[in-house]
């Protein structure tokens, strides 16, 4: 590894111990010289060897030999699901010693700081695939802690599609593009999928999420995580506790609309991970709290759901989830292939004190995620790429295998052995030493499902009964569009048959769009995930209702929405504009932590009216309205008619308020927003009040604009525009 010296670490960017750790494998050429691998100095890196200036390239010339190879090696193979990622350095501190409930010694400590290596994924698409496809987000956290790696790899969702692991691969199979044209790519709006999930009915409550905004987020950033299965704490006491993990991010929960989505997938297919990078390199580092809820052995079946099926949330109104610590994410990788694409995350991957439950999805991710590093990073020792590496030290009898890094020295790898004192040692159980959970078992050995499963809708109706009136109109649409996409119309008509077990309202306007009567399929014949021999009557699904009407928690209506930090704000200029309008809200919006870019008919440079000259950003031709949080435009007579004669300037707008954004105007610049197609929506009060009911914004006053605005921003969307479904731009 030469030049360690020279390493650069970025300024505002965070070491901890995993990237003093990770520093021994760093490389950085600055100053030198080129080599072969095996450290040989290249003297020519422009010509192949030759028999003559014009002659057959020489077999001979083993640097050529040497780069090609490596070369066609380049690439291994991509995960078959979450292939499409973007990951992060940071810390996690737990907030209080949580001993009474784990003995896990970082979440013991809270002086301790944990480094963490956090990838975000989609799940269906190939790796090169869009960032806002809709679908579930992957969100994998890897604790480098004292005692070994704890590997949190949830989702974006609390639930699952399917609550035994034996179905995966057929999800999956179904869900991916189809076999024979290998369309559609990173979409579930095709034939399969519906086949597959139309006679799932276990999936329904997934499939509400899946249809919901929270498969199109705004940011990674702003996003929340879960572990999805019931995991177990055990305590130094040998004390056990159920618990369900959460991530709360900081910025509140929020999403894009889909029209908005399918725009930035063909503008910028990297939005995710180009925000999340953006982000931390700008020093806004992303946060999120850990969250539990925390159940007790005696009160497993209190509930009227099984604690144990992944298909199932335990609502926050009846337990409610304490924070016990934060994240923040505040480094980014050196290197996407040697960390991103190597990290390997294994469900398995815990600490004393973070035990399994017997939920049956989880028991089958046990086996999986080894055996799936095995092929795609190469063999058994994928643990010692540095990324994997714990910083806790590693010592065992496993040896040898395909790029073994490790030096092993001495005779013995067996134990017990007398020749090195049966080292390395074992671990008594009081100086940390895993020891599994005692649970009790005594069973027949049996392939079933238990009863306690079979309540398929109740948590679906829960979930859409808990969203807003916006909300459920966007799911509404979503599964109007991805029926829509579906040509085999039984398939269409089985979902629907589906959806009037979730909601009546929700199935009829489905149906009204898709030009089809809701079937009446009784409810043992909409499962065909039953047994050669299974009982039908048996595998249907029972249909009681839940116990809460709402959950206030699953709407994203009421998330956080008091900040504006690292929002993004179009600024749309030309020369001419006034200094005086723009420059007064730029500044107070980047005060608040918001990026604001200026946006002009062409690149380089525009002049105000007081001559002063300010760089633009970005042009109308390489930005879009739909890579913005909001857009503001600032007086000055010429600049209004530079604007008011680019078509894409008014594109920029209509567009903004088509999906929901907030926009604010200088009263000069009243003939732009005439120009657009809400002109006639332009609320008559000039007040705050009908500016902040409206999300549109028209003052003289750069002061009073600035702060109005600033709220708006907060505010995010505005959804009641939705309502006359007039689409323009
Ligand atoms: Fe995964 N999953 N999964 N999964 N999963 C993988 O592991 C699998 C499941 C999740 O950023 C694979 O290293 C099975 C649930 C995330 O690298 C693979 C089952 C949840 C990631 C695999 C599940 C997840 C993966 C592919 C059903 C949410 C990306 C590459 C029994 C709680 C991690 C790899 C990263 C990745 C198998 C179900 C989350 C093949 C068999 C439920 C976030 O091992």
């Amino acid at each position: 590894m030469d030049n360690k010296k020279a390493v650069k670490t970025k300024p505002q960017q965070q070491e901890n111990e995993k990237t003093r750790q990770l520093s021994s494998s760093f490389s950085d050429a600055s100053g030198a010289s080129m080599t072969t691998n095996h450290g040989v100095k290249i003297n020519d890196d422009q010509n192949s060897l030759k028999a003559g200036e014009r002659g057959a390239t020489l077999l001979e010339d083993f640097i050529l030999r040497e780069k090609i190879t490596h070369f066609d090696h380049e690439r291994i193979p991509e995960r078959i699901v979450h292939a499409r990622g973007s990951a992060a350095h940071g810390v996690f501190k737990v907030y209080e010693d949580m001993s009474d409930l784990t003995r896990a010694a970082f979440l013991c400590d809270p002086g301790a700081e944990t480094p963490v290596f956090v990838r975000f994924s989609t799940v269906a698409g190939s790796r090169g695939s869009t960032d806002l496809a809709r679908d579930v987000r992957g969100f994998a956290v890897k604790f480098y802690t004292q005692e070994g790696n704890f590997d949190l790899v949830g989702n974006n969702m609390p639930v699952f599609f399917i609550q035994d692991a034996v179905k995966f691969p057929d999800l999956i199979h179904a869900v991916k593009p189809e076999p024979d044209n290998e369309m559609p790519q990173a979409a579930s709006a095709h034939d399969t999928f519906w086949d597959f999930i139309s006679q799932m009915p276990e999936s329904a409550h997934m499939v509400m999420w899946a249809m919901s905004d929270r498969a199109l987020p705004r940011s990674y950033r702003m996003m929340e995580g879960f572990g999805v299965h019931t995991f177990r704490f055990v305590n130094a006491k040998g004390v056990a506790n159920f618990v369900k993990f959460h991530w709360k991010p900081l910025l509140g929960v929020h999403a894009v609309a889909w029209d908005e989505a399918q725009n930035i997938s063909g503008k910028d297919p990297d939005f995710h991970r180009r925000d999340l990078w953006d982000a931390i390199e700008a020093g806004a580092f992303p946060e999120w709290e850990l969250g539990v809820q925390i159940v007790s052995e005696e009160d497993e079946f209190k509930f009227d759901f099984d604690i144990l099926d992944p298909t199932k949330l335990i609502p926050e109104e009846l337990v409610p989830v304490q924070r016990i610590g934060k994240m923040t994410l505040n480094r980014n990788p050196d290197n996407f292939f040697a960390e991103t694409e190597q990290v390997a995350f294994h469900v398995g991957h815990v600490v004393p004190g973070i035990d399994f439950t017997n939920d049956p999805l989880l028991q089958g991710r046990l086996f999986s995620y080894t055996d799936t590093q095995l092929i795609r990073l190469g063999g058994p020792n994928f643990h010692e790429i540095p990324i994997n590496r714990s910083v806790a030290p590693v010592h065992n009898n496993q040896r040898d295998g395909y790029m073994r890094q490790t030096i092993n020295r001495g005779k013995t790898s067996y134990g017990p052995n007398a020749i090195a004192a049966n080292d390395p040692q074992q671990v008594s159980e009081a100086e940390g030493g895993f020891v599994s959970y005692n649970e009790r078992i005594d069973a027949k050995k049996i392939r079933a499902r238990s009863r306690s499963f079979f309540d398929h809708f109740s948590q679906a109706s829960l979930f859409f009964n808990s969203q807003s009136e916006p909300e459920k109109n966007h799911i509404v649409d979503a599964l109007s569009f991805e029926l829509g996409k579906v040509k085999m119309v039984d398939i269409r008509e089985r979902m629907l048959a589906v959806l009037v077990q979730i909601d009546t309202d929700l199935a009829n306007k489905v149906a009204a769009a898709l030009g089809l009567s809701i079937p009446e399929i009784p409810l043992e014949a909409l499962n065909n995930s039953i047994p050669a021999d299974g009982d039908r009557e048996a595998y249907a699904s029972t249909n009681p209702k839940s116990t809460l009407e709402k959950s206030a928690a699953l709407s994203m209506a009421d998330t956080i929405k008091d900040s504006i930090k690292t929002r993004k704000i179009a600024i749309l200029a030309a020369n001419g504009v006034d200094e005086v309008s723009l420059s007064a809200v730029k500044d107070s919006l980047v005060a608040e932590g918001a990026v604001v870019h200026i946006i002009a008919p062409m690149l380089g440079e525009i002049k105000s009216t007081g001559k002063k000259t300010m760089a633009v950003d970005e042009s109308f031709l390489t930005a879009a309205s739909v890579l913005y949080d909001a857009v503001y435009i600032p007086g000055g007579s010429d600049a209004i008619n530079v604007l008011l004669d680019e078509p894409n300037a008014i594109h920029f707008i209509n567009e903004a308020f088509k999906h929901c954004k907030a926009i604010a105007a200088h009263q000069e610049a009243m003939p732009v927003l005439e120009a657009t197609y809400f002109a006639k929506q332009l609320p008559k009060d000039k007040d705050t009040k009908a500016a902040l009911a409206a999300g549109l914004l028209v003052s003289g006053d750069a002061k009073s604009t600035s702060e109005t605005f600033t709220k708006m921003i907060a505010m995010h969307r505005f959804w009641n525009r939705e309502k006359p479904r007039k689409v323009p731009a």
